[in-house]
């Protein structure tokens, strides 16, 4: 009774997908048709939300017809297939991703307009699907994409937040969070698979099982279930050759009311199961850069990490019926340490549920499984207290004890000493005894990644050290990228129609042409063009500004601009610091030749982090008094736009003549915001950190405006207890700047707000921002010179533009199928 479904496990032939026609009026009568049978409504009762529903379920449709075909595709060739493990996709909008990548622009554009209905207005309700924080949660929904347009077969394995990331309001200066409910109307694009349901397990306890003949075996009996449904969102990549499912695990009680204790009265205690289930895929954390550290994150990892092994082994087993071959048919890639706990939840899978030996287990596991690693900063790195772990997850406990003991044996055998035993245990003794989730990742798997060249080689001096040096060849780079599909091609139309134009529409397909505008750099008449575009860019945000904040800005003025999730080491304070030194020198010089610039900034600071929520007051304490004053004119204005979403990044990204990456040198993994600015032609100012190491490189030195200490200038002032005291005291600039903050200039009402950010840069200067004050001021001035250079702005930023495309995200996801994942076309038949 098997019809085809868009699962990849159906056996039977799937129905020769419907090749409808892709003209406008069979579009304006398959959304009447949606309207009328699938919404109940005429046109003339229709409302906006309506019409928005009745055209995604018919560009649906189209997608359908290809889902199915790619998964049938990919079943009978049994070729391998990517399971990227991820707590976090940060997709945003997915109508225009899909009439772009379909190319039906045109015909849905007309056949809405039949009814009077533009797509431009109705796109815009769509709700931002924000199950993710920040860059982690973006890579991941590029990734998606780009699986989809290069061929990878591939699924995307995550959580169905109820509550994405948080809304941020800015009120009298301040963030305020407010619940996300981006499922309020439904969501048209995901289909829930009831049938794929699987029961997870928390607590309990282990017993071992000697039965005559048989070698010892523990089983667990968890002392909670909970069921994990299915919900799958189809992802169609460019020209609609392949689609990927992305599907998202929603967890719901076994027992939806406990009915005893409701008809005896406790109506509240007989939905307590349900609620405390339903809890574990209720909100998305948002912390970014810092671990969460509450048991309910601890269960929702295993929850999301459990469920989809168990789907994956459910569905290799049908294909194969049997588990020796899993690893030439699947690989999993772990997006950092969150779904780490996978690597004993498929040792025990195998060993506990189908009957392995634990050595077969091991190499099956770590030939399956390869580790993404993020961030190197301490605070991020997650760990999870013992008692803690072996609670919810006893069994699984068990395990990475004994993956911890093969491991520490291994490295004796090698000869490692005693510190850098301690380094590579999965335990950590030293903080009340922890299960540490990186090296768990790193020992399960063949191949670990950064994320940037310079990222990668600092893993192998720092984190993973003494794991690197036990085993050499398993750390790579994976350096980031974009789908330039949504972050050119869509944010950026007018871009898109002169780049066409100009050298033809390959780049469409290969992005790489688009170093055929490099010839053009030099060339007036495609500068202005390329210049008139931007200001279009710049005239729509500016648009939004107004709009919104009721900030009138010049799009004449040059759009500095900082987006990203507010954090110390992002230096978002140094960027202020220097609107304050800026502002002051305007006032106390007006006859010097300023160049009008406008400061943008955007992000959300994580609720419990309160610095980051101390430099968003400022900016918005500077924004009001600047922006106030008639002695800077037009020359300065700040502006901090709330609730900075992908959406909104939309419309920044391309109107962007500055882009701020000013990191503190070593912080940043790689970046990817600042991409997505260059591809679009924004200059970077920038130090040497991340992905910039490399942007530098491709780019040409006259091409980006780099500054600053150096990651192994950074490590020594730390080591040497730098403080940014002398540095102050010798820089008028800075200290005046500083000096201003703590007189309460931008705080009457609160003069002591923000002593503490201040009088850290005296006594310790962690994140080295008065360190790079003087070099950040020097350089911002020169691009102030340039600024004032039209044609060798327009010059710089068009070969920023055509040297970009290697920072393309299917060139990242080719080099991971290639070397790490050996799928995707071009692999070697497994
Ligand atoms: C981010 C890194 O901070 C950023 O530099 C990188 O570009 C991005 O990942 C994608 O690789 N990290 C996170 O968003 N979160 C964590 C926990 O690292």
């Amino acid at each position: 009774s098997h019809s085809a479904d868009a699962d990849d496990d159906t056996t039977l032939m799937a129905p020769t997908p419907q090749r409808r026609q892709n003209d406008s009026a069979t579009f304006a009568s398959e959304i009447l048709e949606k309207l009328t049978y699938a919404i109940g409504k005429n046109p003339a009762a229709a409302r906006r939300h309506d019409w928005l529903e009745a055209t995604t379920l018919a560009v649906r449709d189209r997608i359908i017809d290809h889902w199915l075909e790619s998964n049938q595709k990919t079943t009978e060739s049994g070729e391998k297939r990517v399971c990227y493990l991820s707590m976090e996709f940060l997709i945003g909008r997915l109508l225009r991703d899909a009439i772009s990548n379909l190319g039906l622009t045109q015909s849905v554009t007309e056949a809405l307009a039949v009814y009077d209905v533009e797509l431009d207005m109705i796109e815009l309700l769509e709700p931002d699907a924000a199950l993710g924080n920040g860059g982690l949660g973006r890579l991941a929904a590029c990734f998606m994409e780009s699986m989809a347009s290069t061929g990878v077969p591939a699924f995307g394995y995550g959580i169905r937040y109820v509550h994405g990331f948080f809304r941020q309001e800015v009120v009298d200066g301040e963030q305020v969070e407010l619940p996300e409910n981006w499922l309020m109307h439904g969501n048209p694009w995901e289909f829930e698979r009831r049938e794929n349901s699987y029961e997870i397990g928390f607590g309990g306890k282990v017993a071992a099982i000697d039965e005559p003949g048989k070698p010892p075996r523990q089983i667990w009996r968890p002392g909670e279930r909970v069921l994990a449904v299915a919900y799958d969102t189809p992802i169609v990549g460019w020209r609609g050759n392949h689609v990927n499912t992305l599907r998202l695990w929603s967890a719901q009680s076994l027992d939806p009311i406990l009915l005893d204790a409701f008809n005896s009265g406790d109506h509240i205690g007989a939905l307590r199961e349900a609620n405390k289930a339903e809890a574990i895929t209720r909100v998305l954390y948002p912390a970014d850069s810092h671990q969460a550290g509450q048991e309910l994150r601890l269960r929702q990892e295993y929850f999301f990490s459990s469920a989809s092994l168990q789907d994956i082994i459910r569905r290799h087993l049908k294909a194969y019926g049997t588990l020796h071959n899993l690893s030439d048919k699947v690989a999993i890639q772990l997006n950092d340490t969150h779904p780490a706990v996978s690597v004993a939840e498929l040792m025990r899978l195998l060993i506990d549920v189908h009957g392995f030996a634990w050595d077969e287990a091991w190499t099956i596991t770590q030939a399956t499984f390869s580790y993404t690693n993020h961030t190197l900063l301490p605070e991020a790195l997650e760990t999870w207290p013992i008692h803690l772990f072996e609670r919810l997850l006893p069994r699984q406990m068990q395990i990475i004890y004994a993956i911890n003991a093969q491991t520490i044996r291994e490295a004796t055998q090698k000869g490692l000493d005693g510190g850098k035993i301690t380094a590579i245990s999965l335990i950590d003794e030293n903080n009340g005894r922890r299960v540490r989730m990186g090296q768990l990742a790193f020992v399960g798997s063949h191949a670990i990644n950064g994320v940037s060249a310079l990222h990668t080689e600092l893993m192998k001096e720092t984190v993973f050290h003494s794991l690197h040096e036990l085993y050499p060849s398993r750390i790579q780079n994976k350096t980031n990228g974009v789908t330039p599909r949504r972050w050119l091609m869509q944010a950026n139309p007018g871009l898109t129609a002169l780049v066409t134009d100009a050298i033809g529409p390959a780049f469409l397909d290969n992005v790489e042409k688009l170093a055929d505008l490099d010839a053009l750099a030099t060339d007036a008449a495609f500068r202005e063009k390329f210049m008139a575009v931007k200001l279009e860019n710049k005239q729509r945000l500016a648009k939004v500004i107004e709009e919104r904040l009721a900030i009138s800005v010049d799009p004449g003025a040059m759009f500095d601009i900082q987006v990203k999730r507010i954090h110390e080491y992002k230096r978002q304070f140094l960027n202020i610091i220097e609107a304050i030194a800026l502002y002051d020198q305007i006032r106390s010089h007006p006859e010097r030749n300023w160049q009008p610039r406008v400061k943008i900034f955007g992000g959300k600071a994580a609720p419990s982090y309160a610095q980051a929520k101390e430099i968003i007051h400022l900016i918005n304490d500077v924004a009001r008094v600047v922006n106030a004053d008639p002695s800077v004119q037009n020359l300065l204005k700040v502006v901090f736009i709330p609730n900075y979403n992908v959406s909104l990044a939309e419309i920044i990204m391309p109107a962007a003549d500055l882009s701020e990456q000013i990191s503190t040198a070593g912080l940043e993994a790689s970046g990817t915001g600042n991409m997505k600015f260059a591809l679009n032609g924004a200059l970077t100012i920038g130090t040497l950190d991340g992905a910039n190491v490399e942007m530098l490189e491709h780019l040409g030195e006259e091409n980006i405006y780099i500054f600053g200490l150096t990651a192994a200038e950074v490590a020594a002032r730390r080591r040497e207890a730098h403080s940014g005291r002398s540095i102050i005291e010798n820089s008028r600039l800075l200290r005046e700047a500083l000096d201003s903050i703590v007189k309460g200039v931008f705080s009457p009402d609160g003069q002591e707000r923000y002593a503490s950010l201040v009088s850290n840069l005296y006594n310790n200067d962690w994140w080295m921002i008065a360190a790079d004050f003087e070099a950040y001021w020097q350089t911002q001035r020169k691009l102030d010179d340039l600024w004032q250079d039209t044609p060798s702005w327009g010059e710089k930023a068009v070969r920023n533009t055509a040297r970009m495309s290697w920072f393309s995200s299917d060139r990242s996801i080719r080099e991971y199928a290639k070397d790490i994942w050996r799928a995707g076309p071009g692999a070697p038949a497994s």
